[in-house]
């Protein structure tokens, strides 16, 4: 019987797409020119199918999630991101939040005895956090609870506090990592193309700096994420520009785990009279995003951002992969505007949501090891 590509393959009379499903189908990767003919010229049927066709080469129905919860030490920030609604200047910071090295290891201790393999921690630039204060935050929490994962700071934050510490990237990251850091979040990315970062993340670590603080932890053998904040006021080609810039380094480098599009949310910030895009962009962001990052294992949804029903519609447009249990311990999206005011969900209803979607619940840790397997049930 034909697959759905062979129909595909068969059924379009264009014949750029054409070409471009039959090199999915052959296992080729495709240019950014053909990236390009997607974003323009491809209904989202014709790129979920393809999207679909990879991600069950590579994963099958297996779809993952984990038992996660954040940190957030603060939103007092040095920067002052355009599309940020969660942030306070450092000159208006007695509206924003601080946490004591205390209050957040207190936070790690409220998990003592539940299953958690993750604590993501991600804030503001705060200039008084700086390198030993989080060295110690992480020692204390290594020393309380060795087998918890840390996934922490953004390239923005460690850009900031290696320089004022005077060190190197690499000295930076191998002290962070002998304290007990493990892998890095994927934040901070927004968009690379100088065009588009200037007028709304102008100024912060460029392009170029965000890349060489994750080739660096690559190189020391720090597993990483990546993000792309898209849907506010860049172009398809700023898009591409920065998937190529991460597809190249992942050729270099491996050590990339998972790609996160991040739907540019726009309650609250300076960016408010941006409209955000519409479900069939995202479905279609997700999709092209699996078909030429070929070299990426993982596509995430961030449930907490996009909300949980379109997660669960993202499983079938090349998504295998939804993020956390969370536990109501992120404010970024819901400062935002996400639907997601408080953004819990427990495991049975993680394994239920993706059941429902027909694919195969996996929690697993951070690097992807599978920890729980559960069977595809029917609903
Ligand atoms: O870099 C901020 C984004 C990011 C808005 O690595 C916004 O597993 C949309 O990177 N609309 C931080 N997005 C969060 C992040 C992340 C999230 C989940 C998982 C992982 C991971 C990483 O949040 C920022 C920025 O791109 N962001 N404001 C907004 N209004
Ligand atoms: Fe600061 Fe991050 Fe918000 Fe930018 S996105 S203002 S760096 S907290």
């Amino acid at each position: 019987m034909a697959s759905n590509i062979d129909f595909i393959i068969e059924s379009t009379k264009n014949s750029s797409l054409k070409a471009i499903a039959q090199k999915v189908k052959d296992n080729q990767r495709i240019s950014d020119e053909e990236c390009l003919i997607l974003f323009r010229d491809a209904e989202l049927p014709f790129v979920g199918v393809l999207a679909n066709h990879v991600r069950e080469k590579l994963h099958g129905n297996k779809t993952y999630f984990n038992r996660n919860f954040h940190i957030e030490p603060t939103n007092v920030c040095v920067f002052s991101c355009k599309f940020c609604s969660y942030s306070r200047l450092y000159a208006n910071k007695e509206e924003g939040w601080e946490l004591s090295i205390d209050q957040m290891v207190d936070i790690v201790k409220g998990y003592d005895g539940k299953p958690i393999t993750e604590v993501h921690i991600v804030g503001g630039v705060h200039p008084k956090m700086t390198m030993s204060y989080f060295t110690e935050l992480i020692q204390k929490i290594k020393s309380h609870r060795p087998d918890l994962h840390i996934k922490a700071f953004t390239a923005v934050e460690l850009d900031y506090m290696f320089k004022k510490a005077k060190l190197s990237v690499s000295e930076g990251l191998q002290q962070l990592k002998d304290a007990g850091l493990q892998s890095l979040p994927g934040g901070g990315a927004e968009i690379f193309h100088p065009e588009i970062r200037e007028k709304i993340a102008g100024d912060k670590v460029d392009g170029a700096g965000w890349l060489q603080i994750h080739e660096t932890a690559h190189q020391l053998g720090l597993y990483s994420n990546a993000t792309m904040l898209y849907g506010h006021i860049e172009k398809f080609e700023h898009r591409i520009d920065h998937m190529k810039k991460l597809r190249d380094l992942q050729d270099k480098t491996k050590g990339f785990n998972t790609f996160i599009p991040l739907k540019f949310r726009n309650a609250n910030n300076d960016m408010s009279n941006v409209t955000e895009s519409t479900l069939v962009e995202d479905m279609k962001m997700y999709a092209i995003a699996r078909i030429y990052l070929d070299n990426f294992p993982h596509l995430k949804a961030y449930w907490p951002m996009l909300g949980r029903q379109n997660a669960q519609m993202s499983l079938s447009f090349g998504v295998n992969d939804i993020d956390g249990t969370i536990d109501d311990s992120t404010k970024i999206y819901s400062m935002a505007g996400s639907e997601e005011q408080t953004p819990t969900m427990t495991t049975e209803e993680l394994v239920s949501l993706i059941r429902q979607a027909k694919r195969q619940p996996i929690e697993r840790d951070t690097l992807y090891n599978e920890i729980t397997i559960y069977n595809i049930l029917e609903v």
